[in-house]
């Protein structure tokens, strides 16, 4: 255990930082170079901090000190000219970490369903950084988690160290708002939500983050701002389930869902559009709620809103299901022996990732109903997500004619859907994406 620094070294250790942070001569390490973790490093490096990135997984470290761009949101060449110039490099392990100034944790933080949080990401990495802490470090958790995580897990794991935060260190929750595809809203202009362990903390947080993010609201812990970002992503998935409830409602009544939420959009307050899917995918509104679930229930605390918007929102692939088969009956066709062709298997509109895709569970149960399904989408082209190993198929004529059915499970931008409705027999469009085809109308049922 290294002996606690002298009362000089303490006072001292925000005076060191805070300059360092101000003349961008601070060095600021990012752990785990993912969607959120390298848009940052080359943010970071852009004004002109060196950035050493810690990544687990060799060939991306590879890549990234080749100056090979994998993250769509990141600029290649932006990439490639900071990697040339020294201003971005990455390791493996955390040799490096006692010559960062700022380490900011964008690591993993799974979670399956019904069972506790996995954190053991970012357990395995606070260990590694409290046997290289020094006084004046900054350690930052931008990763999704439970309320709590910052305070009670990884402030007792760096004081290990000897070192007491806020005096030694500093420690703070700042939550990653990144999202994917979004050309509006950057890292850059996305308000920042800041929580600290103590107010030195806060105020080398603030430091830190107004560099390179326009807007910084400082709150009054790293719990609040952890249940801040928790809070968000319920938000979404609450009211996409509302949604999809409206829209298996709008199923028994024989209403377009799709017309109702139009023109309840119109309302120019107190609303905000949200559309009905086939499920809700990706790594964040799927998962996310069910932090704030399970600390609520450690609390003897029921959160129904979040509990019945997982239901909802699970319930879709098989209302999907269920409609297909409904519309192939309908055209005196056996769902058994139908031939369909998924028009977009990722888990949202213009993504390349097809992780915790509704598509996913809707072909694996139209497949189990013994149908032969093939799939098209431009951003992915091998679909390797549960039980399934599919290639994406060329969108030709020949390959929409001859199907039973052309079931729209993702509504990318780039695909003429005028086009398909044209060669298709029938067409069931789960994402509205046909909204603008006027011709062939008869062909197209929606969810
Ligand atoms: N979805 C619907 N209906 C909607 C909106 C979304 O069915 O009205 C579906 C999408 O198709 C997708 C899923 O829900 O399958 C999630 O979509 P999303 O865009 O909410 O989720 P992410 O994971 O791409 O990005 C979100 C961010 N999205 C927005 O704020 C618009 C944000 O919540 C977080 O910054 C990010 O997750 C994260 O990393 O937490």
């Amino acid at each position: 255990m290294s002996e606690a620094p002298r009362d000089k070294e303490r006072v001292t250790a925000l005076g060191t930082l805070l300059p360092r942070i101000d003349d961008h001569s601070a060095v600021v390490g990012v752990v785990g170079l993912g969607y959120v973790g390298l848009p940052f490093a080359v943010e970071k490096a852009k004004v002109g901090f060196r950035v050493l990135g810690v990544e687990q997984n060799p060939e991306r470290a590879a890549k990234v000190n080749h100056g090979e761009n994998y993250i769509r949101d990141v600029n290649d060449n932006e990439l490639r000219e900071l990697v040339a110039k020294g201003m971005i490099r990455a390791d493996t392990g955390f040799d490096g970490v006692a010559e960062m100034d700022v380490i900011v944790l964008c690591v993993p933080t799974p979670l399956t369903r019904n069972l506790p949080p996995e954190l053991s990401y970012v357990e395995g990495v606070t260990e590694e950084i409290a046997k290289r802490l020094r006084p004046g470090q900054l350690v930052s958790l931008e990763s999704t988690t439970y309320p709590g995580t910052t305070e009670e897990l990884m402030l007792p794991i760096l004081e290990r160290s000897g070192l007491e935060a806020d005096r030694d260190f500093y420690l703070v929750h700042s939550p990653e708002r990144v999202d994917p595809g979004n050309k509006r809203y950057t890292t850059k202009n996305t308000t920042k939500v800041l929580g600290a362990v103590g107010p030195n903390s806060l105020e080398a947080g603030r430091a830190f983050y107004t560099q390179t993010i326009e807007q910084v609201v400082p709150l009054s812990s790293a719990k609040a701002a952890e249940l801040v970002k928790v809070f968000e992503n319920t938000f979404r998935a609450v009211n996409i389930a509302l949604v999809n409830e409206l829209a298996l409602l709008c199923d028994r009544m024989d209403l377009n869902v799709w017309e109702v939420l139009e023109a309840a959009f119109t309302k120019p307050f107190g609303i905000m559009p949200f559309w009905p899917g086939p499920g809700v995918g990706g790594h964040c509104i799927p998962l996310d709620p069910h932090y704030l679930e399970w600390k609520a229930k450690g609390l003897n605390f029921n959160t129904h809103f979040i509990a019945l918007a997982g239901e909802i929102n699970r319930k879709m692939p098989e209302f999907v299901r269920d409609k297909a088969h409904r519309v192939l009956n309908e055209l005196g066709l056996a769902p058994s022996r139908a031939k369909i062709l998924a028009l977009g298997v990722a888990y949202k509109k213009d993504s390349e990732d097809a992780r915790e895709s509704p598509a996913v569970e809707v072909i694996e149960l139209l497949q189990r109903d013994g149908a032969e399904i093939v799939y098209h989408d431009p951003h992915v082209s091998a679909l390797r997500e549960g039980n399934l190993a599919m290639e994406s198929q060329p969108l030709t004529s020949e390959l929409v004619s001859s199907q039973d059915l052309v079931l729209i499970l993702t509504d990318h931008s780039e695909i003429d859907y005028g086009w398909v409705a044209s060669h298709a027999k029938h067409v069931l469009d789960t994402r509205n994406a046909t909204k603008g085809v006027q011709e062939h109308r008869e062909r197209i049922t929606l969810l």
